[in-house]
Order: structure tokens, then C-alpha cells, then sequence
């Protein structure tokens, strides 16, 4: 069963230095398509950093960076077929704009309005999820739909080291080895979760070992290596799509902002473990690479941040223009009719509302 070796051989296509160790993967050998996914990430990394900023200047509410996690959702994004599901978790921006979610779609959900996740141009994967875990036991369930109707489809979803920890994690990898569904975890091993390290998180020799018990194959793949993502991916999928075999993804990486913007992680994390985890981050090494095999130039890396900064920037005038949500809206969607306590809780936030102008 491969990957299922006891040692989870971490796999790499592009060292730290932007050398490549192996032959591309045939579907991104020509330069346009690397161009491609090098935008992906610059466009992402734009967006986040703005997201921090609109959140800074109180344009926005808690908003959690994905900096130096590009190449996990890039990948991803990049390897899934236009009709497969993603249930993603909130650090997977790149892969959500490569599905078409509007990155105005992406703001309006952190300002507070949950309109933000129903996409114009996305209709089959799902909100991002903030409760931890809670997704792998909803693509577990999207899965066996698939297979249920014979479709050929397969179901991708995303969470942090941390959330491997949690019983929904367990009992969503055990059912899908268990009925053999067509869906893929992958799990974004950014060393942290809040101001818990991985150390303290697990025992597990790696999270990758965690498929071994529930009999599903493992991987452990370098997150820094968008080429590395796309490739595990691609072959996961396609077993899922064609043999309905699940897969476990630990994908290594490292969360190089704060947990979110309310969070100070100076306080709990050393300064020394941030630097070096600097140095491997997937946008240096992907220039790089593209500069020593593809002749990339200074102009043409100037031109792409300028692109990705207008779209930003004309996402956030959008975003702006938004109309307020009428207060108590968002109690209307949490059942289809709502229960009594709900019902007088709306009456008294609308009171408040009233009250305080
Ligand atoms: C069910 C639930 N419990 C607790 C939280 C609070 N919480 C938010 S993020 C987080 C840590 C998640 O860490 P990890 O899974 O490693 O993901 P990361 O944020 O590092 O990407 C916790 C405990 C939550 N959102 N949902
Ligand atoms: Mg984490």
C-alpha cells in the first residue's frame, strides 16, 4: 500500500534552495503553467497581508493568516478537478480563489457576515470551517454521497495539526477507511496550534502515522513545495475518484504570522524557530526556482505583485461597498425554523440594538 511504510519519507520536488530533485509533474511542465501557480500564491499572500491590515484599522473583524501556507492551498487547488468538493478549514485561501471564491466573498465573511461564504461562482464546496474538526466528519458524509450516487468525485479537506487531536478527526479517517470513501484529509502541519506546539499536541511519531489505525494510506509531503502538494494530491484524488481509496495528508509547514489577528504569538514562540522557518518559506523558494530554470525576471516578478495588489485592492473597494447585514440576521440561518431560545434571543439582540441607536 503505498505510503503506508511505517516511515513517511517526507516528499520533496523543490529543496529550500529552489532546486528541483525530480522531474515536474506532467500537467505543470510548461512555464506558464509554474507562472500559474507562482501568481496563486503571490496573489494569496497579497490578500492576506491586506486582510491583516483592513482588521488593523478596524475595517474588519479577527482575521486568521495563512502566511507562508500558499503552497498547501495552491497545491491543492491545483490538483482537484472543477467537479471534486472542497471542505476547506480557514488557512486555505489559495486553493478557495482557485475554486472561483471571490476574495471579496473571503472579506465579508471575516466582517462579520456569513453572505460572504455563499459563493457567486462556487457552488459545491463548502464555508470554511472555524469549529475545529467539525469538517472531516462533513466530508466523510459528502464522500459516501458520492459514492453512494456512483459519481466520480472526490472530496478534499483541510485542517490543522491541532485538529488531528480531536475525536471528529479519529472518527471521520476510521468510517472513511471503514467503507472506503472517495476523500482526501489533508492536514496543514504548521507546528502550532494557538500556543500548544506540536510536541505537546501528540505522541504520534508523525500525524502521518495517524492513517496507519484506521488502515487508509499516509503521506507526509513538504507544504513549503507547492510542486510537491499538487503531486500527492493528483495521485490521492485520483484513487479516491477511481478506487475509492481515502487518503491522510500531512502536509509540513509552519505558521509564520500569529494564530490570528488576536492573538500575539512573541508571547509563547521563539524568535528563533520564526526565522528559521523563514528561510523555507514556499514564495522565496518557488522564485528561486523559476530564476535558475525558467529565466524569470525581476520586471516580470515586479509585474505580478503589481497585478495581484490591484485585484486586492479592487476587492477591498467591493467589499467596502457591501450593504450592512440588518442586525439579527445571522440567527435566521442556524436552523430552518428556529427554536424558541433562538427566536427570543434574536428579540432581545434586536432590542439592544434599538437601545444603543
Ligand atoms: C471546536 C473548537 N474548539 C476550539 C476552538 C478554538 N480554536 C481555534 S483555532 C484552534 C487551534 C487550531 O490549531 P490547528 O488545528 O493546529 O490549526 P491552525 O490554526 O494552527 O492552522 C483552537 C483550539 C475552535 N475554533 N473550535
Ligand atoms: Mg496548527
Amino acid at each position: 500500500m503505498p505510503g503506508s511504510d511505517f516511515n513517511f519519507e517526507t516528499i520533496e520536488f523543490l529543496d529550500p534552495t529552489g532546486q528541483l530533485k525530480r522531474p515536474l509533474p506532467a500537467a505543470l511542465a510548461t512555464r506558464d503553467k509554474l507562472v500559474e501557480l507562482y501568481q496563486l500564491m503571490v496573489q494569496t499572500r497579497v490578500f492576506d497581508l491586506s486582510a491583516i491590515n483592513l482588521q488593523r484599522t478596524g475595517a474588519m473583524g479577527t482575521y486568521p493568516s495563512g502566511e507562508g501556507q500558499e503552497a498547501i492551498g495552491a497545491g491543492i487547488g491545483f490538483a482537484m478537478q472543477e467537479n471534486d468538493v472542497l471542505v476547506p478549514y480557514y488557512r486555505d485561501v489559495a486553493a478557495q480563489i482557485r475554486r472561483g471564491v471571490l476574495l471579496e466573498e473571503i472579506l465579508r465573511y471575516w466582517g462579520g457576515d456569513e453572505w460572504g461564504m455563499h459563493f457567486q461562482h462556487q457552488e459545491q464546496d463548502f464555508p470554511i470551517s472555524v469549529p475545529i474538526a467539525t469538517q472531516a466528519c462533513h466530508a466523510a458524509g459528502i464522500a459516501y454521497a458520492i459514492k453512494y450516487r456512483r459519481q466520480s468525485r472526490a472530496v478534499v479537506t483541510t485542517c490543522g495539526d491541532g485538529a488531528t487531536s480531536k475525536g471528529d478527526f479519529y472518527e471521520s479517517i476510521n468510517i472513511a477507511g471503514a467503507m472506503g470513501l472517495p476523500v482526501v484529509f489533508v492536514v496543514n502541519n504548521n507546528r502550532w496550534a494557538i500556543s500548544v506546539p506540536l510536541e505537546k499536541q501528540t505522541a504520534a511519531p508523525t500525524i502521518a502515522h495517524k492513517a496507519l489505525a484506521v488502515g487508509i494510506d499516509g503521506f507526509r509531503v513538504d507544504g513549503n513545495d507547492p510542486l510537491a502538494v499538487f503531486h500527492v494530491l493528483s495521485e490521492t484524488l485520483e484513487r479516491a475518484r477511481t478506487e475509492h481509496r481515502p487518503s491522510l495528508v500531512e502536509a509540513l509547514s509552519y505558521r509564520l504570522g500569529d494564530h490570528t489577528t488576536a492573538d500575539d504569538a512573541s508571547r509563547y514562540r521563539p524568535q528563533r524557530e520564526l526565522d528559521a522557518a523563514r528561510e523555507l518559506e514556499p514564495l522565496i523558494r518557488f522564485k528561486a526556482y523559476l530564476q535558475k530554470e525558467h529565466q524569470w525576471t525581476d520586471a516580470e516578478d515586479e509585474n505580478i505583485y503589481e497585478c495581484c495588489k490591484e485585484q486586492v485592492k479592487k476587492a477591498i473597494e467591493a467589499y467596502r461597498a457591501l450593504p450592512e447585514q440588518p442586525p439579527g440576521e445571522f440567527f435566521d440561518y442556524m436552523f430552518a425554523r428556529p427554536t424558541a431560545d433562538l427566536e427570543q434571543q434574536k428579540q432581545e439582540w434586536l432590542a439592544g440594538v434599538k437601545r444603543r441607536g
